[in-house]
């Protein structure tokens, strides 16, 4: 009796150990921690209230649009989303069945605005949406079709594949969602390293399986001119790297074609008056002699600190910017450019006579003044081309005097710029001065350390943790944008670098400020990488790389 106790108690014990051991290898993440399905960023609200589960066939299942016009941006989608849902890679249900199962057979998708189709996304497009997930149909309502792309991506982020390898969606899910910030951006440098047309392409569908939608283009900048400038090909033809490493105006096009199909903006920056030594090459006049012991010498890129920099004093400079921004206008349709103005170092300014003589003239007392006297015509450019613009708070700083619609950018913060205050003192001032502010100090994802993940440091970012202003002044911060710049990246390493650590800044952007707990986040963020892996970016691991029946490379 005794021995048949212990046998039978061996039994179940490996009988227990094994199921224990099968949850653990086969899906350690699974479970109580991860909820497979879970949406990146978290959406303002969601409720699911059931177990049971709903079963998705490619034959079967159908995405309808109440839409009364011919609309590309929700046929697109429509299509780039059933691949999205179905990958055909990795779809291959096995044929068992279950006895009880339910489908999903519909997602209805309800416009109000069901007879426009808007050309460009822009800087204020409703992209709130609700999604509602119950048996047989799923029903998405947007006001606008950017509110149906958003909604789209969530419900793709709602299915997964169960332990049979099929793909389902739990039942009875309501979302209410809508982003915390109208400006979610990130910028990519493309003069450091080029990164060719299909890795940018690639880069946009990944920002829009975040929400993302501002893609700041810093195109050129003192390594390289990438840009085919057709009034001055001179300058593309000096300041490129290499005949390949050019973005035709065609190539350019297609990349903000293929962002307007994901909801996202591109603004275009062309830098000055400083970060250009590249344009330089082809107009050297334009270029300030500086002057040493008594000496002129030209600058050296790199060499004693030294910077190219623009010589605001010559009156040529203005109509061959014009042109250039000219032609940024015909390719970029965005409502607005930005005309970068940063770290303009004032030292070649200050040691030529010529630009001393002239400044006397003026009655210019301080070179601020002169920074003031470009910036204010390179605005005045823009707004005559009927654009608004963008500017690094350099401007601001500076004391120019500022349009209302001007935009500006905070890159600084005295954690790496000991001369400089923090991102929240200058967020604090320059939406006091009625300024819509963009915040990118604490988001340079190309830094990157040892021995921690970063992401949680830019997850933990508060915008407004030390915001001094009211709730009016609060709405001047229209959002935030990463920045990779590109000294050591290419389109070979561009995936790794950018994600998922940007994605943890999109959750901040889109999401509830209260949602901003890296323990609880860094399940869903391990299931984002896994989700990116699956669609086909190489994203770096956040837990243990796990990936369930889906391996990278
Ligand atoms: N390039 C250009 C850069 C930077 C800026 N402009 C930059 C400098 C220092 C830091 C981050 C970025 N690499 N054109 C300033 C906006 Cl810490």
């Amino acid at each position: 009796m005794l021995k048949l106790l212990i046998v039978l108690g061996f039994l179940i014990l490996n009988i227990v150990q094994a199921k224990l051991y099968y949850i653990e290898v086969k899906y350690p993440l699974l479970g109580k921690e991860s909820p497979p399905g879970s949406p990146w960023p978290m959406p303002h609200f969601i409720n699911g209230t059931s177990d049971q589960i709903l079963l998705l066939r490619k034959k079967k299942f159908q995405i309808k649009t109440n839409l009364e016009v011919q609309c590309d941006i929700v046929s697109e989608n429509v299509k780039h989303y059933r691949n999205v849902i179905f990958p055909p890679k990795i779809y291959n249900p096995q044929r068992k069945r279950l006895r009880e199962h339910k489908y999903l057979n519909v997602l209805s998708i309800n416009i109000a605005q069901s007879k426009e189709c808007p050309k460009y996304p822009h800087s204020n497009m409703d992209e709130s949406y609700n999604l509602t997930i119950s048996s047989n149909e799923a029903k998405l309502n947007a006001n606008s079709v950017w509110g149906a792309l958003r909604g789209l991506e969530t419900f793709s982020q709602l299915t997964y594949f169960d332990t049979d390898n099929k793909l389902v969606m739990n039942d009875s899910t309501v979302i209410i969602d809508k982003p915390r910030f109208v400006y979610r951006g990130l910028l990519v440098d493309t003069a450091r390293h080029f990164i060719p047309v299909p890795i940018l392409k690639k880069q946009i569908d990944a920002m829009a399986y975040h929400k993302l939608n501002v893609l700041h283009w810093h195109i050129v900048d003192d390594q390289s001119f990438p840009f085919e400038l057709k009034t001055y090909p001179n300058v593309t033809e000096k300041g490129k790297y290499s005949d390949a490493h050019v973005y035709t105006q065609n190539d350019v096009k297609s990349i903000v074609e293929h962002a307007r199909l994901r909801g996202i903006r591109v603004i275009p920056e062309f830098d000055t008056p400083g970060h250009v030594e590249s344009f330089g090459r082809a107009f050297p006049e334009f270029i300030t002699v500086c002057w040493k012991d008594g000496k002129p010498y030209q600058p050296i890129f790199g060499v004693q600190g030294a910077a190219e920099i623009i010589n605001p004093t010559n009156e040529y400079v203005y109509p061959v910017l014009k042109d250039i921004l000219t032609e940024f206008r015909d390719v970029f349709p965005d409502e607005y450019i930005h005309l970068g103005n940063d770290e303009v170092y004032y030292e070649c300014w200050k040691s030529n006579p010529d630009i001393a003589k002239w400044m006397e003239k003026m009655n210019f007392s301080d070179y601020h003044h002169l920074q003031a006297y470009y910036s204010s015509k390179l605005l005045k450019i823009v707004q005559d081309l009927d654009k608004k613009s963008t500017v690094w708070q350099d401007v601001y700083d500076n004391g120019v005097d500022l349009q209302k619609g001007t935009q500006i950018q905070i890159w600084k913060d005295s954690s790496i710029l000991p001369e400089h205050g923090t991102w929240s003192d200058y967020l604090n001032k320059v939406t006091k001065d009625g300024y819509a502010a963009i915040l990118s100090s604490p988001w340079y994802i190309n830094f990157i350390s040892y021995g921690y993940q970063e992401w949680y440091k830019f997850y933990k970012v508060e915008p407004l943790a030390n915001f001094t202003g009211d709730a009016e002044q609060a709405k001047l911060l229209i959002g935030g944008e990463a920045a990779i710049w590109s000294e050591y990246v290419d389109g070979g390493n561009l995936d790794s670098r950018l994600w998922p650590r940007l994605s943890a800044i999109a959750e901040r952007l889109w999401s509830p400020a209260h949602v901003n707990d890296p323990e609880e986040a860094k399940f869903r963020l391990d299931e984002q990488r896994c989700r990116l892996l699956r669609r086909g970016i190489v994203a770096a691991p956040i837990l243990n790389g796990y990936c369930g029946n889906y391996e990278y490379g």
